[in-house]
């Protein structure tokens, strides 16, 4: 297991389409063990592989629900429901925070780290996160769907 560099700000992969993961090898689990460790050394609820410099399909996410951590590998949304606003941060765009509405309940498909097909039904601060980092794999960034200031701190 290794820390990896969480890239910040304008690094213009952040704005790239990551692609899908063809194989689920032993380079994937090594990168998904450097991914949860590294965003738990940053103290943050989720990280996408893009923001480690790998332009591939994954996310991570531990909300500290007691139910993490949760990997997520080439997801799609099934369905969502409803909305919520609330103020979002992200560890490639450090010191900034703003609102977003995201859906209140969305539902995921995706492979887990054995490659099985999964389902994932998040809501609440899980259904935040986990569209966040979706985002993230589109090149997308919440401070593209702020709503009001983005606040500087
Ligand atoms: O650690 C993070 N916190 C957070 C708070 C509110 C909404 C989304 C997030 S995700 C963020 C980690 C991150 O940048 N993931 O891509
Ligand atoms: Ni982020």
């Amino acid at each position: 297991m290794a820390l990896r560099t969480i890239l910040t700000d304008e690094d213009e992969l952040l704005r790239k389409v990551s692609r899908e993961i063809t194989q689920v090898d032993d380079r994937i689990q090594e990168l998904i063990d450097d991914m949860i460790e590294t965003m738990y050394e940053n103290h943050g609820i989720g990280l996408a592989a893009v923001q480690v410099g790998v332009l591939r399909r994954l996310f991570v996410m531990d909300i500290q629900d007691g139910n993490g951590p949760y990997i997520l590998i080439n997801p799609q949304i099934v369905s969502q429901k409803g909305t919520q606003v609330g103020q979002e941060g992200c560890l490639s765009v450090p010191g900034r925070w703003g609102d977003v509405e995201r859906p209140e309940k969305v539902v995921f498909k995706a492979l887990d780290r054995t490659g099985k097909p999964i389902k994932l039904k998040a809501e609440g601060l899980l259904a935040v996160c986990a569209c966040h980092e979706f985002d993230h794999l589109n090149g997308t960034l919440f401070t593209d769907k702020v709503t009001g200031e983005l606040i500087r701190s």
